[in-house]
């Protein structure tokens, strides 16, 4: 059945993964320890990505479920031919930043991670298969954190530059499109996995956390001015944790509260967009005592080197209030926010709202009048296999349906300029907040819980054979 008008024939259809939660193989051919390698799953994992517990190395007693993620780094010929047999235009994948620099500060790259890349690349493109790359999804160096401190060091800008300039001049016509940072804004919520960041007792976070992501900002604006002057077909974009504040109620308290929110995740983006610190953000930072050290030249690197396009996750709206005996928060997600009695919830309980992802587009589309990516968008779900492996999820089909024709909206009905779409982990892998196998979003089943027993062996879902048809139907028929 035809349900909607038929998306733009170049519209870039796909699946998105990072490094560190599939790839496993974490001391393979010269990789590198990086900070997502140490965090483990159970109890202790949130305030590990938090900052405040420390864990710099395995521990013994404790699960690493990035250690062998999904073997993806062994078996990316057939994980790509299955995106292929799907219909991908597009794969979104990170490149881990250990295997090209190990410790991070080298001056030379390793080959053998620059090597397996390009492989990767020439794979996809064998398709047809257009690769997204993010240069950092959540992984840095543990040598740089150990002796620098991760990004509160300015010297990051340095090392970051380095792998930039590597991996672009590498991969020049193998890879056009590149996101700077994987969910910016994270480094608020979860700085250790986000930004290298750890807190000694005392410290002043929100110091520590903005003087940080202020490096990120110049690395990223820097990154861009390089990827342009390499291959001046180079897009470079930024990447959101996107999902719009509601208030709580329409007293003007709570929309308020809502604005200061979104504009808290926005700051981010109003620098990579817009070129500098937004007014409200200078005030704020003000109030709070907080002051930011820049060098020379680090204003006009910002205003020269925007971004090319504006790439963000979403996979739930949010909710704010005013009123502090309203604050009872929600559980699952680093983004805790209050219940919306208004929607449905996933067994993680995040909140499933698929016109809230047409108002974050229209929102993001009215703020900076530039093209826009959705590079995460799923259902983290538990899932009951067969004996064949076959995964009846409806469920997962239903979410993404929902999503797709509100984005089918916004763009015929609304007129904001989308490139592409890439759902979540479009294979099983890792669970970044909670290091769960058991939490998938795959269109591919990946036979492993989370112990870390099972085969590994991939098999279809219902969803895959439903995407191949949304993609090959350019998402007309989505039933
Ligand atoms: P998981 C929280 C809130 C929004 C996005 O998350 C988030 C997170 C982290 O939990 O991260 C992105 O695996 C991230 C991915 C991650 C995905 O969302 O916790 O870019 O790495 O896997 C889903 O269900």
């Amino acid at each position: 059945m035809i349900n909607v008008k038929p998306f733009p024939a170049n519209f870039l259809w796909g699946g998105a993964t990072a490094a560190n939660q599939c790839e496993g193989a974490y001391d393979v051919d010269g990789r590198g320890l990086a900070n997502v390698d140490v965090v483990p799953i159970g109890k202790d994992r949130f305030p590990i990505i938090a900052g405040k517990k420390k864990m710099f190395d395995f521990e013994e007693g404790y699960f690493y479920p990035a250690k062998e993620g999904i073997d993806m780094y062994h078996r990316y010929k057939e994980d790509i031919a299955l995106f292929a047999e799907m219909g991908f235009k597009t794969y979104r994948l990170s490149i881990a930043w250990t295997r090209i620099f190990p410790k991070g500060d080298e001056g030379e790259p390793n080959e053998a991670g620059l090597a397996y890349y390009e492989d990767l690349f020439k794979e996809c493109r064998k398709y047809g298969i257009e690769p997204l790359v993010t240069i950092t999804h959540f992984d840095c160096p543990m040598h740089l954190i150990e002796a620098y401190g991760g990004w509160r060091n300015r010297k990051m800008v340095e090392f970051y530059e380095r792998l930039c300039r590597t991996i672009f001049t590498r991969f020049k016509g193998l890879v056009k499109y590149w996101l700077t940072f994987n969910e910016i804004n994270m480094i608020l919520h979860a700085p250790f996995m986000g930004a290298g960041l750890y807190f000694e007792e005392g410290e002043n976070e929100t110091q520590v956390k903005y003087q940080a992501a202020h490096h990120e900002l110049v690395a990223s604006a820097l990154a861009t001015k390089i990827a342009h002057e390499i291959d001046p077909e180079n897009k470079v974009g930024c990447m959101l944790a996107a999902g719009q504040y509601y208030p709580h109620t329409c007293h003007p308290a709570d929309y308020w509260e809502a604005m200061q929110k979104d504009r808290e995740n926005y700051f981010f983006i109003d620098v990579q967009a817009r070129g500098s610190y937004p007014t409200y953000a200078l005030k704020q930072l003000e109030r709070e005592g907080v002051v930011i050290e820049m060098a020379d030249g680090d204003a006009e690197l910002l205003k020269e080197h925007t971004v090319d396009f504006i790439s963000f996750s979403y996979y739930s709206s949010r909710v704010a209030s005013a009123d502090p005996a309203v604050n009872e928060q929600t559980a699952g997600n680093i983004f805790a926010s209050i219940k919306n009695p208004y929607l449905d919830e996933s067994e993680w309980g995040w909140q499933i709202d698929p016109l809230g992802l047409r108002i974050t587009l229209n929102t993001i589309w009215d703020r900076y009048q530039k093209p826009m990516f959705i590079v995460e968008n799923g259902l983290g779900a538990v899932d009951t296999p067969d004996e064949t492996g076959y995964v009846e999820d409806d469920y997962r089909i239903g979410y993404l349906r929902e999503h797709i024709k509100t984005m089918s909206q916004a763009i015929h009905e609304d007129g904001v300029e989308l490139l592409g779409y890439t759902t979540w982990g479009c294979i099983d892998l890792v669970s970044a907040g909670t290091g769960e196998m058991k939490k998938r979003y795959g269109f591919i089943y990946v036979d492993r819980d989370n112990e870390g027993k099972g085969t590994l062996k991939r098999s279809k879902k219902k969803s895959f054979d439903w995407y191949k048809q949304v993609i090959a139907s350019q998402g007309t028929e989505l039933d």
